[in-house]
């Protein structure tokens, strides 16, 4: 009996602390760092696909590139805290991306930024599965019905697509990422918008995406956040809201356009749609207990000398939002940019950004 004793007694000992402290999964550790984070007052900033390419520029071998090079960083002198990648394309089976980025530069891509301190988020541009056309294709309004159970695409998204984004999400390894699927649904510019899928269609397309990758591949590297487009209220952010045990971040898109009346008129009415919008998914985010963010916004070409000081920042900087995130600066679409790049004139408005409290960069060492 005596020879027992340790081991009863280890044994009594897990019982008593509750058992051995569970590890935290990747996706833990990111709910946590972006807890933390949005405590200490911090709003991260964020650009999509900040390593792959950038105003006039892109990686070309990826294998041997350091990936050292980004937009923000030659304003900056700093990485964005939050890197974008997009997988358009990934459910073909493409080796790249709808923006011509190798998957395997995705991959490195997002796991480098992680390394170096970044937070990565996912976004999905897929092509329609029913016409062959791209996610734009809004010409008919069964897609999302035939991609659910009983529809006669039912198969070829559980069988082949699913498990081609699972693959990729699974091959990020420890790499944790805010996954952001079937965004902008609030419009009707993606073959997942409002007009094209009754709010009952869009939150089985949600939560069948989630079943199959948190549940069915059973991926502990990722956060879901549901964002839809702005011009809405609570009531109608809620409609098509997927639900609280599947959603992490509640986000929002807004990007600033410029009406004939020119770009003061315009920022200011952007502004204040901005506060009125995250005034309301902050009041949501606190009943539902969840993070905020403001999950790409922008204006292209920039063409306001103070966009990011006099726009941007004032806009934002009063709500716990754990990151803003600006589109892409497109290498081969010259006018097609959202961050301040080395030798446009708004630069020096961008860097004074960057230094603004509380918005955070991350160092690059
Ligand atoms: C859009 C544009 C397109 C791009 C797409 C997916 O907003 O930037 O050029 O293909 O996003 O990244």
């Amino acid at each position: 009996m005596m020879k027992y004793l340790p081991i009863i007694l280890a044994a009594l000992a897990a019982v008593s602390c509750g058992g051995p402290k569970p590890v935290e999964t990747p996706a833990q550790k990111l709910h946590a760092k972006l807890s933390q984070s949005v405590k200490d007052g911090k709003i991260l900033y964020g650009h999509q696909d900040d390593l792959a390419y950038g105003h006039a520029w892109k990686v070309e071998d990826w294998e041997a590139d350091p990936l050292d090079r980004s937009d923000v960083k030659a304003v900056t002198g700093k990485y964005p805290a939050v890197m974008g990648v997009e997988l358009g394309g990934i459910e073909m089976g493409d080796k790249a991306s709808l923006d011509s980025v190798d998957f395997g530069l995705i991959r490195k891509a997002a796991k480098l930024h992680a390394e170096r301190g970044g937070v990565v988020t996912v976004s999905w541009h897929p092509r329609n599965p029913l016409t062959g056309g791209d996610a734009w294709d809004v010409s008919s309004d069964q897609v999302v019905k035939s991609l659910l159970e009983g529809g006669e695409l039912h198969d070829l998204f559980m069988d082949t697509w699913l498990p081609r984004l699972g693959d990729f999400l699974e091959s990020l390894g420890e790499t944790p990422v805010i996954f952001r699927p079937w965004h902008e649904c609030s419009e009707s510019w993606f073959w997942w918008g409002s007009k094209l899928c009754s709010a009952d269609e869009y939150k089985a397309l949600f939560r069948t995406t989630w079943s199959y990758l948190t549940e069915t591949r059973g991926l502990k590297n990722l956060l879901w956040c549901y964002s839809p487009n702005g011009g809405i209220d609570a009531d109608e952010y809620l409609e098509r809201y997927p639900g609280d045990d599947v959603i992490d971040l509640m986000g929002l898109d807004q990007y600033e356009f410029i009406g004939p009346d020119g770009f003061g008129p315009s920022g200011e009415r952007f502004a204040a749609e901005i506060i009125r919008s995250l005034g309301f998914v902050h009041a949501l985010s606190i009943g539902h207990n969840k993070l905020m963010c403001l999950s790409e916004t922008g204006l292209e070409g920039i063409p306001d000398p103070q966009w990011w000081t006099g726009v941007l920042y004032p806009a934002i900087k009063d709500f716990p939002i754990a990151y803003v995130l600006t589109w892409r600066n497109a290498w081969d679409k010259p006018g097609h940019f959202y961050a301040g790049w080395d030798g446009f004139a708004n630069a020096p408005d961008f860097k004074a950004f960057s230094e603004l409290d509380p918005i955070a960069f991350l160092e690059a060492k």
